[in-house]
């Protein structure tokens, strides 16, 4: 049985929303970021990211963390891209060209897209500051939008039907959905988000998200 540390209010989402696409079965602890808690070392502290029963599976104190069997995996694409491989039918690739392009995706994700997305959500539009930053972060963001509505056009998804690409890389793209003008400069590729939102899995997710505390 698969286990996966870490609350739906954190990047645990990818892989939450993966294992829904799959319907298969694993064992949730909904571990917190030790952040969010005004006193995470409380005896009556939930689950959180510097509880010793977590820094005992991800010593880095940080979610998502997958066990399966003996195999403890930490980094929520590397844990998508191996359930993916190993349980995920066509949601996961069929040959090694397709894990290949798979791998591709996870790691232009996290490297174009994640850091300058994140830099938008968390930015105060209110302020002169934060509008600024989403600006120049928006800006970072131009490049690898515009691979990707080349990319879409004509496709429906990452790759010939929707797989764990299209979840690594939707999960980082939506960090950023908030800023409209990016959004509207890239019609396709907005598209294909709402695509991807439009899953039931996706819609499973958010529905566990939003019922946590934020
Ligand atoms: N690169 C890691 C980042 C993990 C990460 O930053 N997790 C956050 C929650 S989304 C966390 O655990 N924060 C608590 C902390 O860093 O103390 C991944 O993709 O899994």
């Amino acid at each position: 049985m698969l286990t996966l540390y870490g609350c739906y209010r954190s990047r645990a989402s990818r892989p939450l929303w993966l294992l829904t696409e799959i319907g298969m079965e694993f064992a949730h602890r909904p571990v917190i970021q030790a952040y969010r808690l005004a006193d995470p070392d409380a005896a009556d502290a939930p689950d959180n990211t510097r509880s010793p029963s977590f820094l005992a599976v991800n010593p880095l104190g940080q979610i998502p963390a997958l066990t399966d069997g003996d195999l403890v995996l930490t980094e929520s694409l590397a844990i998508c891209l191996h359930i993916a491989r190993a349980y995920g039918g066509v949601v996961g690739p069929t040959n090694l060209a397709e894990q290949a392009l798979m791998e591709q995706w996870a790691l232009f994700a996290l490297a174009m897209i994640e850091g300058p997305a994140i830099e938008i959500l968390y930015a105060d539009a209110a302020s002169d500051a934060g509008k600024a930053t989403i600006l120049a972060e928006a800006g970072k963001l131009m490049r690898p939008f515009a691979r990707l509505e080349a990319h879409l056009t004509g496709r429906d998804w990452l790759l010939d039907r929707f797989s764990v690409a299209d979840i690594m890389v939707a999960e980082c793209v939506r960090y950023a959905q908030g800023h409209a003008p990016l959004m509207q400069a890239h019609p396709t590729l907005s598209a294909w988000l709402e695509r991807c939102h439009a899953r039931p899995a996706f819609q499973a997710m958010w529905a566990g998200r939003m019922a946590e505390p934020a």
